[in-house]
């Protein structure tokens, strides 16, 4: 299966799709974790990404594409994936289209994960007092909803209309957001 789980910085990508792995047997690829293993790395595109990161903005497309196209090399990746992070803006959204086609491992799927803002504000202040990552700071978390309002919701519609996009409720137990999840893919997943 082939799945993209879309929604707003806290909205419980990540965290769904680390449980998700492992009941569909597919890797996990979240572009924040690949971008923030290059920054702790230290590696020139993790020096080039960490500012950015920290202030909430998105890195550049390019960078992205690269470290995708990268990913989607290795031979995990053949049996399906859950992408997580990615696309943030319609021009990714676009070159990610254009990348899985050449693959011939067009996407199945589409998850919005739905949270009103405010829930998304404490969730993230609770992980920036947590685990203190640079860009939870109620500055950056501001700043980092503008960004999606602007640059990443439209990729929303762009799943919509391509007949692939679900939204699920994501206010609840970790356990029921998961559930509602595994109901909104169950149509996708037979079709597979
Ligand atoms: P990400 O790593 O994608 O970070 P995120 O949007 O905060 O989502 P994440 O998946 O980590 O959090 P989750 O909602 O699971 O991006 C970080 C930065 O990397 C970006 O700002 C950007 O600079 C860069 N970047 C990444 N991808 C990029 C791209 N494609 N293009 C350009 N730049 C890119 O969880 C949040 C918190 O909520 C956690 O504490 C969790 O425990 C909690 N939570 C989750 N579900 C919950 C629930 N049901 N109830 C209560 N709490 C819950």
């Amino acid at each position: 299966m082939r799945l993209v789980l879309l929604g707003a910085p806290g909205s419980g990508k990540g965290t769904q799709a680390s449980r998700l792995k492992t009941h569909l047997q597919v890797p996990h690829i979240s572009t924040g974790d690949l971008l923030r293993a290059e920054v702790a790395a230290g590696s020139s595109l993790g020096r080039q990404a960490k500012e950015v990161m920290a202030r909430g903005d998105l890195v550049s497309d390019e960078i992205l594409l690269g470290m995708l196209e990268d990913r989607f090399s290795r031979d995990d990746t053949r049996g399906g994936f859950i992408l997580d992070g990615y696309p943030r803006n319609l021009a990714q959204a676009a070159a990610l289209d254009v990348m899985l086609q050449r693959l011939g491992q067009p996407m199945d799927s589409a998850v919005q994960l739905e949270v009103d803002n405010e829930l998304l504000v404490e969730r993230l202040a609770g992980r920036g007092r947590d685990e203190g990552r640079a860009d939870d700071t109620p500055e950056a978390v501001r700043y980092r909803l503008e960004v999606y309002d602007t640059q990443t919701a439209p990729v929303i519609d762009f799943y919509r209309t391509h007949d692939q996009l679900t939204t699920v409720d994501g206010v609840g137990t970790l356990d029921e957001v998961f559930d509602r999840i595994v109901a909104a893919i169950t149509p996708a997943r037979a079709a597979c």
